[in-house]
């Protein structure tokens, strides 16, 4: 087992789309736990390049490759971290705020809400307040999930709740925000609901906005 979670980890590592398709095929062969697979090899190798880039050893085209590795692990993941509930949930509007192209984090989310039943209306990344705000009146959503990576983008999370409120629909939607800068304190400054460290909380997190 642990021959394979460090192949695993070492392709994302290496942004070797290939070797990481075939270590995470392999180790959920040998009925490896999705969990343990993302949480014991995948996000450790992200964690890893986010390290060496900041020390300068990487640059952005080595972050690209792994991200691609690391997202081509997930889509095999898929199918075992989405065993959803039954019963619908609610209905999520969620995305990357404008200015972040960073979707592995928030795509991790939507799988893990998918998973609980949540139908999920993904925008993608670099997501202006207005398209949110358009998702949210258009779809009825009951939660609002906006991600962040990047500290200078984190101030559009604020700028999105801004225009709900500007559009009279702060009282209709639940607000979570999340991403590795984002912290509980920062949160409330900005009238979110609630915030979640990881994927696994934010679900945790979805349900009690929700009142389950
Ligand atoms: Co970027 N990048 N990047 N990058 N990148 C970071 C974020 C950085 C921390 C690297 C570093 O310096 N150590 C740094 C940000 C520094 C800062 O702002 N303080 C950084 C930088 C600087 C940049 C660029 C500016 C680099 C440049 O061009 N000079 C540039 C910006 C582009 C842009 O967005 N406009 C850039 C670009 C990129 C790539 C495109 C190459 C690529 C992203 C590809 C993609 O996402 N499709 C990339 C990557 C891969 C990273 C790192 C290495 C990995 C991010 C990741 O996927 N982590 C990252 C370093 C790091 O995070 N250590 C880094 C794995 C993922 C599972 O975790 O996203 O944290 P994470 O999600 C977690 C939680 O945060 C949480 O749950 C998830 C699962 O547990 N969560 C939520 C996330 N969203 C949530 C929402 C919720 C609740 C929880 O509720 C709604």
């Amino acid at each position: 087992m642990e021959d394979l979670l460090s192949s695993i980890y070492q392709a994302i590592l290496e942004g070797d789309q290939a070797a990481a398709r075939a270590a995470v095929q392999r180790a959920l062969e040998e009925n490896l736990e999705a969990e343990t697979i993302l949480k014991q090899a995948m996000m450790p190798a992200m964690q890893e390049v986010g390290r060496l880039f900041e020390e300068g050893e990487y640059f952005v085209p080595e972050m690209l490759v792994a991200a691609r590795a690391m997202q081509t692990g997930l889509s095999l993941l898929k199918p075992k971290l989405v065993q959803a509930d039954v019963a619908p949930a609610g209905k999520v509007v969620a995305g990357t705020v404008k200015g972040d192209l960073h979707d592995i984090g928030k795509n991790l989310v939507c799988m893990m809400l998918e998973g609980a039943a949540f139908e999920i209306i993904d925008l993608g990344t670099d997501v202006p307040p207005e398209r949110f705000v358009e998702a949210v009146q258009t779809s009825g959503a009951q939660l609002l999930a906006l991600s962040a990576l990047l500290t200078t983008t984190m101030p559009n999370m604020k700028q999105t709740i801004e225009a709900l409120q500007q559009a009279g629909l702060r009282q209709q939607v639940k607000v979570m925000v999340g991403g590795a800068p984002v912290t509980e304190t920062f949160a409330r400054q900005i009238g979110a609901d609630g915030y979640a460290p990881d994927a696994s909380r934010a679900v945790a997190l979805a349900k009690s906005l929700m009142g389950m």
